[in-house]
């Protein structure tokens, strides 16, 4: 009997029948007591069904066609909820509504009820989760590999103002949508030691000994692109400890300290970390990366042989892309799985090595270089730190050739950082592991030449390049902005769902004053029901004619929250001191976690609470300025967010964030930017026109110079300037801090005393120069109109299918199928 079920196109009886099924025989309940998560888990296997069928097409044209493949190596996966993309892209969204109406449900309830995967921090991990989305929808085949957290992204609560974090235990009813795929589960080892023997011939040589093992079983989560021609799927590994393993301290008799080592190994897939920028330097992390590394060199060989014999073929077949450093061992793991484990000579394993894998650099921050102690990486993975050794003495080899008797030189390069307690230095060994070496934004990408890795540049100018981040419109636009996207395709059709380009089509109608009202009536209800999500979490009303200026990220001092809050305090005492109305009344909106050991980005949520607090309840300020900050910002909230933007707050210190990709999910969907030259904003600015975006502050270069010649003197503006004076005046005393006296001071003094490492007070005169263009600009209806439409058509640049198809054809070599 052939068990091969191809999918057909299901009517509302049959699927609604196979939601039955999985409500009776899978969660044992009768029709009548379901709940709304019972109807989400049951619908979700029942959509399962049809992404099985079509992953196995998928994977049969793959094969037939012997097609590269591209294998993209991520810690991080910040996908958010599944189940309405999925619906989407398969195009069963209505027929799905229908059925669930039909047995008494809600579609938009029951998908309230899917947890947000939130295996990710910010920026890197969402990348990651529109790339997926992109290759899918190209046709390409591409899948990504990651952890299996058992805790995703810590969950935020406000408690009196501050930050306090929650355990996300997300797969508490299940995750319905993994394929468990046990027999494909590989084993890894740890720790041990190298021991040396001598040959007959006697020579020498060395093994790894003494390891521990360890397990890692795979769980696929289906990628299924817009149109539903092609799944694809994400693998991610949970760690467990091996039966043999455990067997042996059993028997050695010591059943407490055998059941502990078993928890420890269970540990490694057990939380993602929550910085995203800190070092960890923890020995988890590494076991970590490692973990994720191992198991999925090890698949992607076993998955290579099973169609080709020998090693020649591997990098015209198999691309690897390594999502920063923190998959970069894969440059040692692959070294020694060819070397110790196919007997390939030193050579050949390099030039595979170097020809299969790419590295993409996601940050210039000096404290998010990641680095590793000799002490501990060789404690951890002692045969790899050989291997390590031998790539940089033949790489500083090299270098002395190029540069003879250029000692600085072989000393900067060096993978193994000399110069204090011994470092593996993760980007060189990345840098040097790889053919391509790529930034997220054009300026970023520039600063990696010319500063971060100039040395590396000059000896192989050829490696690197940018790929400009994107994101993908069918979650950004179709599905978090139905209303504006039905607009869209009754005006230019629905190409732009695949062809975001085509948005351009929408530039005839940015002055027809019937298509700027649809438009700004679209807007208004985005920010009603925006004003809905912040009533029902924070209890504050919001007026949703008000202009909904938003800033929303991870909280961190270069990002410059604390910019947008001085802002807010001298509109305030503007207009209590001074009597001078604000020239449009605004709700400013935040939302951003703060990584738990980072207090000054944890102070800052306070300082925004507090603001709030006192403004808020300001009667002198009538509702003229309101302050909020949502908690829990995760993809999901994000998704009722970006509709509802007005203002798009970018305002990092220009040269320090890489790219930004919040910056275009708010310009996709009709906000206008204020915002530094930095990141991809540049070229945001370059798409959509420079009067169609407010742009202030220091460029990077002149922040480079300030800096280099030590000619910022923050005092300076402090004296000068009274409005910049009252407004570090009012961060000394207790006027946001009454019961908590002395609270914000620290920022008085970091940036009086302490430099203001991030330029607040040079960028504060054009901060506020820009916003009052933006406050008057915006009382003329039809002239915002104009901008924010002439946004959305031109943001098609920004697309990750764009950014996915440039990486396909200069980096990966891979191609639609
Ligand atoms: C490293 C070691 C130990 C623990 C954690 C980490 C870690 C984890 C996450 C370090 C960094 C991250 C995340 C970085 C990140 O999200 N960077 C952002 O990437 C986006 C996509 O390219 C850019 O748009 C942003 O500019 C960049 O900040």
């Amino acid at each position: 009997m052939s068990c091969e079920t191809i999918t057909s196109p299901v009517d509302i009886a049959s699927f609604q029948e196979t939601i039955c099924r999985y409500a009776r025989y899978t969660l044992g309940k009768k029709v009548e007591e379901l709940s709304d998560r019972d109807l989400f888990l049951a619908v979700t296997m029942a959509v399962r069904e049809r992404l099985v069928d079509i992953m196995k097409t998928t994977e049969d044209r793959y094969k037939e066609a012997d097609a590269k493949r591209l294998y993209y190596l991520s810690m991080e996966f910040l996908m958010g909820r599944s189940l309405d993309n999925n619906l989407y892209n398969l195009g069963i969204y209505d027929l799905c509504r229908e059925a669930l109406i039909s047995m008494g449900y809600d579609l938009e309830e029951v998908e309230a009820k899917e947890p947000d995967a939130a295996l990710g921090n910010g920026g890197l991990g969402r990348l990651a989760a529109c790339f997926l989305d992109s290759l899918a929808t190209l046709g390409m085949p591409g899948c990504g590999y990651g952890i299996n957290y058992e805790y995703g992204l810590f969950k935020q609560e406000i408690q009196n103002g501050y930050q306090k974090e929650k355990p996300d235990h997300w797969l508490e009813y299940g995750n319905p949508l993994e394929i468990h795929r046990p027999d494909e589960s590989c084993k890894i080892q740890v720790y041990g030691r190298i021991e040396y023997y001598q040959n007959p011939d006697a020579s020498y040589g060395s093994r790894w000994v003494d390891w521990k093992e360890v397990i890692g079983i795979p769980y696929d989560m289906p990628v299924v692109g817009f149109g539903g021609r092609t799944v694809n799927y994400l693998r991610l590994y949970t760690a467990r400890s091996s039966h043999e393993f455990d067997m042996e301290i059993f028997n050695q008799g010591d059943y407490v300290k055998a059941v502990e080592q078993k928890i420890a190994t269970e540990t490694i897939s057990k939380v993602l970390y929550p910085s995203d920028s800190v070092k960890a330097g923890k020995e988890l992390r590494l076991l970590q990366e490692y973990f994720l590394v191992a198991c999925a060199i090890k698949d992607i060989i076993r998955k290579y042989l099973k169609d080709h014999s020998g090693f020649v073929e591997f990098s015209s077949k198999v691309a690897i892309q390594l999502n920063d450093t923190h998959p970069s061992l894969a440059v040692v793991e692959l070294m020694r799985a060819l070397i110790d484990e196919k007997g390939l000579e030193w050579d050949a394993a390099w030039a595979i090595t170097t020809a299969t894998l790419g590295y993409t650099n996601h940050t210039l921050l000096p404290e998010a270089l990641e680095r590793w102690p000799v002490s501990l990486f060789e404690h951890i993975l002692p045969r790899h730190f050989q291997i390590i050794q031998e790539i940089d003495r033949r790489f500083l080899a090299r270098v002395a050739e190029v540069w003879p008797g250029d000692e600085a030189r072989r000393k900067r390069m060096s993978i193994i950082d000399e110069s204090g307690e011994r470092q593996v230095r993760m980007a060189h060994l990345a840098m040097v592991g790889s053919h391509s070496v790529n930034g997220v934004a054009a300026l970023h990408s520039e600063l990696i030449k010319t500063s971060l890795a100039s040395d590396f540049y000059a000896l192989w100018p050829e490696k690197f390049n940018n790929k400009t981040n994107g994101v993908t419109q069918r979650r950004w636009l179709l599905k978090a902005n139905p209303r504006l996207a039905s607009l869209i395709t009754r005006m230019i059709g629905s190409g732009w769902i695949t062809e975001l380009d085509r948005l351009r089509g929408l530039e005839t109608y940015a002055d027809a004053p019937q298509f700027q009202r649809e438009f700004l009536n679209i807007k208004l209800a985005n920010k009603e029901a925006l004003a809905g999500v912040i009533r029902k979490t924070t209890g504050l009303i919001v007026d949703p004619n008000s202009l909904f200026d938003i800033q929303v990220k991870r909280i961190h001092e270069y990002k410059r929250q604390l910019l947008n809050c001085m802002r807010i305090i001298h509109e305030y005492l503007c207009l209590i001191e001074d009597k001078k109305q604000p020239t449009v009344p605004r709700t400013y909106v935040f939302a951003g976690k703060a990584a738990p050991s980072y207090w000054a980005a944890k102070n800052i949520i306070k300082l925004i609470n507090s603001i709030g607090e006192v403004i808020n309840n300001d009667r002198r300020v009538d509702g003229q300025i309101k302050v909020v900050f949502i908690p829990d910002y995760r993809v999901s909230l994000a998704e009722s967010v970006m509709p509802a933007a007005d203002v798009s707050e970018q305002i990092s210190t220009a040269g320090m964030e890489a790219s930004g990709t919040g910056n275009m999910k708010f310009a996709m969907n009709g906000a206008l930017t204020i915002g530094t030259l930095d990141g991809a904003n540049i070229e945001i600015m370059q798409e959509v026109g420079e009067e169609n975006i407010f742009i202030f502050g220091l460029k990077a270069e002149e922040i480079r110079e300030m800096r280099a010649n030590q000619a910022y003197d923050p005092r300076a503006y402090y004296q000068s300037n009274p409005h910049l004076k009252r407004v570090m005046d009012a961060l000394n005393s207790d006027l946001f801090c009454a019961d908590e006296p002395e609270l914000f001071a620290w920022i008085y003094h970091s940036i009086l005393d302490n430099g203001d490492y991030y330029f607040h007070l040079a960028d504060l005169p054009s901060y506020i120069e820009a916003q009052e263009r933006v406050g008057l600009e915006f009382n003329q209806a039809d002239v915002w109109a104009r901008k924010a439409i002439l946004n959305v058509a031109r943001v098609g640049r920004f697309s990750s299918d764009r950014t996915i198809l440039e990486y396909a054809k200069d980096i990966w070599g891979i191609k639609s199928l």
